[in-house]
């Protein structure tokens, strides 16, 4: 299959979708959402795909939404409806990522900015080459940040590293996002697909099941007490103690032998 705006590839056990707009440093368009979209599904309907990697081609990761689609007419035109983008497109895509079972490393390879940040930072793994930077281009613009920035923000890096990049809108490089705890972890430029290929290759052999419900476990974590993550680690355990992988992982420890995981 091949698409106008992005590449998608399937290998060892894992997915690579590159947002391929180089151009306009990937900026968003209807078109690729909907091929975005179509990817996902792909991604999520081959068993045998247990990790993501979501990345850019060129110099940029992703500018956010593409604004030349958003050329303002006279002021009698009517404003664009940015409500209904963020219901029918950003919001679907930062779910449907959320929910994907399997773990989504993003190789930040360049510039993340306005909705391209967030995109990228709400990938389960981030890793970033040294040169990216990520910016909360909105405020430049009078939005605010969507695509989830407002929630990962305050999450990942606290009220006050929120406030300053959402209302500033500066660079923050990729060294300073590795000490705030927006992102995991800098690599060198030149390592970042090797490395997030090595690391894609080395999820896709462990146990998905759980892997799936650390996600949606740690996602939890942002809106539940104590009380009901203990509930919710309980019910998952009882789950995942019933798993072929579960009892894989005992047997060979056990055996003082590799296991051999299926993802179940
Ligand atoms: O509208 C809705 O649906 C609501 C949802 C909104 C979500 C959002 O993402 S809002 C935020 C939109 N994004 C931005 O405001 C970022 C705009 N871009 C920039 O500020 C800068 O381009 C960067 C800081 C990202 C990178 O700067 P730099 O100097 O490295 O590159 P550049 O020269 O500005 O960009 C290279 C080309 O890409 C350039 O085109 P040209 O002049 O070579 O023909 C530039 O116009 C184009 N480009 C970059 N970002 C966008 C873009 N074209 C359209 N839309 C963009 N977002």
């Amino acid at each position: 299959m091949t698409f106008e705006t992005i590449q998608y590839e399937e290998s060892d056990g894992y997915a690579v979708l590159t947002l391929n707009r180089p151009e306009r440093l990937n900026a968003f368009t209807g078109v690729m959402h909907a091929e975005i979209r179509e990817a996902l599904d792909k991604v999520a309907a081959n068993k045998a795909n247990r990790a993501m990697i979501l990345t850019g081609a060129g110099r940029g990761f992703c500018a956010g939404q593409d604004l030349n689609d958003r050329v303002m007419g006279d002021d009698d035109a009517p404003p664009p409806d940015l409500g209904h983008t963020l219901e029918t497109l950003y919001n679907p895509l930062v779910r449907t990522i959320r929910a994907l079972e399997m773990p989504v490393i993003s190789a930040v390879n360049g510039v993340a900015a306005g909705a391209g940040a967030n995109l990228a930072l709400g990938g389960d793994l981030v890793m970033a080459a040294r040169s990216a930077k990520f910016i909360q281009a909105f405020c430049r613009i009078g939005l605010v940040p969507d695509g989830g920035g407002t929630w990962l923000l305050p999450n990942l890096a606290g009220r006050a590293k929120a406030m300053a990049m959402a209302m500033l809108g500066e660079p923050v490089s990729a060294e300073e996002a590795e000490r705030i705890g927006l992102i995991w972890k800098v690599v060198e430029d030149d390592d970042l697909m090797t490395e997030a290929r090595k690391l894609a290759a080395r999820l896709a052999t462990q146990p998905t099941a759980g892997l799936t419900a650390i996600k949606q476990l740690i996602t939890a974590a942002g809106s539940n007490s104590l009380d009901e993550q203990l509930d919710l680690e309980r019910d998952t355990q009882q789950r995942l103690g019933r798993s072929h992988d579960y009892r894989e992982g005992v047997r060979a420890f056990l055996g003082k032998r590799e296991p051999v995981f299926k993802g179940e």
